[in-house]
């Protein structure tokens, strides 16, 4: 396989600033060295800057940094589609509003060679606001609402391959307001709360999601934000929320979608080195996309939860 690593230090999707150090981190953690260790080639394209962008917009003014965010969504789409022809692209951000050009961005190549592409999401949150369903503004709230091809969006690109909502998955979500939780009821977006996984373990709801994706011969898009773990393991994220995926559930995830064969591109989102206990939160991402990549102590006979 070959790994193009794509920084994106996307900073304009929330307030409080730190994220765009993240790309650097996870180089500085060892990213590349870990995927080569593997047998994978790696390709760093070094760090990605916004499409120049001044539009008016009629987005509601609440919302935070709007022309920086479309500038983004604008370059890292365009790179997105292009790095999919070359190998598997892993973006490195950057706040989770860089998957407002990732996901469009990978879609729009799945769609030219007509894979279905299909959307693993693990994050506390749903990302599932609209600009206009939003209260706190934050366009990193957003991007699984975009990418679906949802109204509201003024000024962004048009989305030109939009993701069935039936084609998202949603893992580890402990932090939803009335807003977004009206909308996702309203959804086929298929959705895994902490509750579930407590109850069923983690494995269950992933395999079965992951057996869809095999039937359907789909491409699979992974978006890894920080916020999915328990803060006690990853405390590098603006927004915690206690209760979140221990190391090992996180590690189960990771390797049974290298085992799966199906993920196709990679976001590693909302790492916030400036909160950093030396660098540890990095490292476990670094440790986790390894993971999704091949590094295991054994290989398993079966997929023992298909
Ligand atoms: C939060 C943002 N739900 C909001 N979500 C985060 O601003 O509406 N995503 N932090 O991971
Ligand atoms: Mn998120
Ligand atoms: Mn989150
Ligand atoms: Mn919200």
């Amino acid at each position: 396989e070959t790994c193009i690593l794509i920084g994106a230090p996307v900073d304009s999707g929330k307030a409080r600033p730190g994220c765009l150090m993240g790309p650097d981190a996870y180089r500085v953690a060892g990213l590349g060295a870990a995927l080569a260790d593997l047998g994978h080639s790696v390709c760093d394209l070094g760090n990605l800057s916004p499409e120049p962008c001044d539009t008016q917009t009629d987005l509601p003014a609440h919302i935070h940094a709007p022309s920086q965010t479309i500038g983004w969504t604008q370059a890292i789409a365009k790179t997105a589609e292009s790095a999919m022809r070359d190998g598997l692209p892993i973006f490195l951000g950057g706040d989770h509003s860089l998957s407002l050009g990732s996901v469009p961005g990978v879609a729009a190549h799945s769609a030219k060679i007509g894979k279905p592409q299909f959307v693993l999401w693990l994050d506390a949150h749903s990302d599932f606001h609209t600009p206009h369903s939003t209260s706190s503004g934050n366009l990193h709230g957003t991007p699984l609402a975009y990418a679906t091809g949802a109204d509201g969006f003024c000024g962004f690109p048009q989305v030109c391959a939009p993701i069935p909502e039936d084609h998202i998955c949603i893992l580890g979500l402990r932090s939803v307001d009335p807003a977004e939780r009206d909308r996702l009821q309203n959804s086929r977006i298929v959705t895994h709360d902490m509750r579930q996984i407590d109850e069923t373990g983690i494995a269950k709801p992933l395999a079965g999601f992951l057996d869809r994706v095999a039937k359907a011969g789909g491409a699979l898009h992974v978006s890894l934000d920080v916020d999915f773990l328990d803060p006690v393991i990853a405390p590098a994220v603006g927004t915690t929320v206690p209760g979140g995926a221990t190391l090992r559930e996180a590690h189960l995830v990771m390797e049974m979608i290298c085992d799966s064969g199906l993920m196709t591109s990679l976001d590693l989102v909302e790492l916030n080195p400036f909160l950093d206990e030396r660098g540890r939160t990095a490292q476990v991402m670094v440790d986790l996309a390894a993971s999704a990549l091949g590094r295991r102590v054994f290989d398993r006979p079966t997929q023992a939860f298909a």
